[in-house]
């Protein structure tokens, strides 16, 4: 039998969640940023920034390639892991659709690997990165419906304003 998750929804800031794993919407530096980056490596304090050093030196010299996910401590978050994955940057001549379907993939894989049963994700590359929020809610809906990976039974979309929020809540009601 196949297990889908149950996809819920919170208005918030993801930094507040407590869930076993929180994705981080990342760069491929791995050295942080703005955003929810910011406010991960801000909330979760240094250790965050030393595994994300470690795992640069060790295994992704040339950084984390776009759609890919690796998973740190969570340092002083509310949960046990911090999943970074890196979203593609908007295009409006290229299509990149699949590589922010395999963020939410590859997150959920990775958290399914660490034995995770709740995961929290933003509203990956609908930021900085420039991803239209209807259409970024759209993929992520449709590509976490998709997904089966136990022991993950709840994915909550952690929404930073209102109008995130109302288009995730479309993207799951249609
Ligand atoms: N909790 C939940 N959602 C948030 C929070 C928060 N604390 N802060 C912002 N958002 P972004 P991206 C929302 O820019 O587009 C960084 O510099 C925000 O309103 O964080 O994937 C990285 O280092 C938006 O809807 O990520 C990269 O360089 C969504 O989270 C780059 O930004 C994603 O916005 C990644 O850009």
């Amino acid at each position: 039998m196949t297990t889908h998750p149950e996809i819920t929804l919170v208005r918030g800031d993801i930094t507040e969640q407590h869930a076993d794993v929180l994705v981080n919407a990342a760069n491929s530096s791995l050295l942080g940023g703005g955003g929810v980056d910011g406010a991960i490596h801000r909330r979760g304090g240094p250790e965050i920034l030393a595994a994300c050093r470690d795992l640069r030196a060790s295994h992704y010299g040339k950084g984390l390639p776009t759609g890919q996910a690796v998973a740190t401590t969570a340092g002083r978050l509310h949960a046990k892991h911090v999943v970074h994955t890196v979203g593609p940057v908007w295009s409006r001549t290229q299509d990149r659709s699949a590589l922010l379907a395999s963020c939410y993939r590859e997150s959920l894989r990775l958290a399914s690997e660490l034995g995770a049963r709740t995961v929290a994700f933003p509203a990956i590359s609908t930021g900085v990165y420039g991803w239209p929020l209807d259409d970024g809610a759209r993929i992520a809906v449709r590509t976490v419906r998709e997904a089966a990976f136990l022991p993950v039974t709840e994915v909550r979309f952690v929404l930073f304003d209102e109008e995130a929020y109302a288009r995730f809540d479309e993207a799951l009601t249609t």
